[in-house]
């Protein structure tokens, strides 16, 4: 036997970068929630992924490190549908990624954005790398695997033709589902709002916050950005948040009443007071810089890391 050699020993292959487009996408895909997936199915069918839900493709150089940040709380069964549709998804589209659910602690009420803004730090901590930031409900899988999870030169939107929205976009300054930043364009914005406890208008505060820092969307085509949404009742602890800016998709409008600087901002009526009207406001001091919160425990499972914090209550 060789003795260990004090040359540097061969050096690793040097992979190709990943191709633009990945050669083997499928397209269209079936989708269905209706069969019973066991999460021990999910890691036989996976045996690529590492602990901690990371993978890397063997055959080619990413040129992003993405996390993908599912904020989360009580839905055990559709994180198993969604690893089990989402895993082979990322594997095909060539990307080195990792998984982290983000875990509310305890049962005061639900905050989604606040839970977004700590896995984007969390998520650092693990792997400085990272510099493509994708947020996915746990609940929404995309029908089409080429929609491809990756960030670009502006935010982009992947969740814009839903089964419950009749695969519409529902208003054009809709940015709710699965979004994607990557890293020097979630600081720009300060990172996503910690204020909005309860259920609705954090999305279009965060559009706010890139039309204010005047970036625009991007959005793949309608024909490819289809979701299918496991279908589900409002979770306790998530009660519509009155301060939000909608009472309901059709309330909504690109505010027709606002001219000048925010035109074209999301915002309710005028003469009434909410949140979201204030973002230019409180995005400055409402953000990833001022974010409190306790990490409880990060464990690594086959097919995702998942942290448990202590985010606070509302005020
Ligand atoms: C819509 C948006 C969502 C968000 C929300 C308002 C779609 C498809 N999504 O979701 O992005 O803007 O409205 O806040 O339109 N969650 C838990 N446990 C809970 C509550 C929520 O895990 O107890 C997580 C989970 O990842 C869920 C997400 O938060 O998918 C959004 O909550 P939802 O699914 O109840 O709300 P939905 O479908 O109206
Ligand atoms: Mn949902």
């Amino acid at each position: 036997p060789e003795a260990p050699s004090a040359r540097p020993g061969p050096t690793a292959p040097v992979l190709p970068p990943c191709p633009d487009s990945p050669p083997g996408l499928v397209g269209r895909l079936l989708i269905e929630f209706t069969s019973p997936m066991p999460l021990e199915r999910v890691q036989r069918e996976n045996p690529g992924v590492l602990l901690g839900g990371r993978y890397t493709p063997p055959d080619c150089t990413p040129a992003q490190t993405v996390a993908v940040i599912i904020p989360f709380r009580h839905r055990e069964h559709h994180l198993r549908y969604w690893l089990h549709y989402l895993h082979p998804i990322l594997r095909r589209q060539r990307l080195r990624y990792g998984i982290y659910v983000i875990n509310q602690h305890g049962e005061d009420t639900f905050n989604r954005a606040k839970l977004l803004n700590v896995g984007f730090l969390e998520a650092l901590k693990e792997d400085s790398t990272y510099n493509c930031f994708i947020f996915s409900d746990v609940d929404l899988v995309p029908m089409d695997d080429r929609n491809l999870y990756r960030c670009g030169d502006q935010p982009r939107h992947f969740a814009i033709a839903m089964d419950k929205f009749g695969f519409r976009l529902p208003y054009a300054g809709y940015f709710g589902g699965v979004s994607g930043l990557n890293k020097s364009q979630f600081l720009r914005i300060n990172g996503f709002p910690n204020e909005y406890w309860g259920w609705g208008g954090e999305d279009d505060d965060i559009f706010n916050r890139i039309s204010l820092a005047g970036m625009k969307i991007s959005r793949p085509d309608i024909r490819i950005g289809r979701y299918r949404m496991i279908k589900h009742d409002r979770d306790k602890h998530n009660e519509p948040n009155p301060q939000r800016s909608r009472s309901s998709p059709g309330f909504f409008l690109l505010s027709p009443y606002v001219s000048g600087p925010s035109a074209g901002l999301i915002s309710a009526a005028p003469a009434r007071f909410t949140k979201i009207q204030n973002t230019k406001l409180t995005m400055k001091r409402d953000g990833i810089g001022s974010v409190r919160y306790q990490v409880l425990e990060v464990s690594r499972q086959p097919l995702f890391t998942n942290i448990t914090v202590d985010i606070g209550r509302p005020p």
